[in-house]
């Protein structure tokens, strides 16, 4: 079964001129301990130079690492898995093109969670619990109480996504959640790793992270 804690997104409108690899491994070294890679604006060739470079830095460190949305894509660079929003392929058709390879998919309700459940997803994203600006296309935010619906619900591992910052990721965890993912305000940040560490220490201080 995959896990982890603090699960962090690509963005590159968040630190422009800085390197991907770079940011992203230093999110790694504040304890990231999964790693999507998402990107909606670059042509196919950047995209599959920047997924590559990101499956070799993935390797390095021996964390599992996330294709969004495209599966060609995530079997080209032998992802670990896939992340499917609701509009993307069906969950059973994903597996058969993924096999073992872990699978996610992005929630929104506990109707949608008990599906993906049920269909033989490894792990939800369940948000976004706050407004964000970085989903173009977002639902309104679900709140902290669908993290607690999902906590009382569900037995695969869920990540709760969506507005998380450092200043109200607390009451996410005191919700339920035990991972949390952000990507404006780690990439976003001036000290990428400082942020992932604070991340892990509130997690652990709510006595979610061994
Ligand atoms: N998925 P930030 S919210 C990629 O609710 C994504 O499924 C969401 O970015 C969902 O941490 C979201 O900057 C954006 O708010 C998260």
């Amino acid at each position: 079964m995959v896990d982890f804690s603090l699960y962090a997104i690509t963005g590159e409108n968040f630190h422009p001129g800085r390197d991907l690899v770079e940011v992203m491994e230093e999110a790694i070294l504040g304890g990231a301990d999964i790693v999507q890679f998402r990107d909606k604006t670059s042509s196919k060739a950047e995209m599959l130079h920047k997924a590559k470079a990101l499956r070799v830095l993935t390797r390095k460190y021996g964390i599992p690492y996330i294709v969004n949305d495209d599966v060609e894509l995530a079997l080209e660079v032998d992802a670990d898995g896939i992340h499917l929003g609701q509009g993307d392929m069906p969950i059973e058709e994903a597996r058969r093109r993924v096999g073992g390879k872990i699978i996610g998919i992005s929630t929104h309700a506990l109707e949608e969670a008990r599906l993906a459940e049920q269909q033989g997803a490894d792990y939800i994203g369940a948000g976004p619990v706050y407004a964000t600006k970085t989903k173009a296309d977002a639902v309104s935010p679900v709140g902290l109480s669908y993290i607690t619906e999902v906590a009382e619900n569900i037995s695969i591992p869920f990540v709760a996504i969506g507005g998380i910052k450092l200043s109200n990721v607390d009451e996410v965890i005191r919700a339920g959640a035990r991972r949390v993912c952000a990507i404006s305000e780690i990439v976003g940040s001036d000290d990428v790793t400082g942020t992932c560490r604070a991340f892990i220490e509130k997690l652990k201080s709510e006595g979610m992270r061994e």
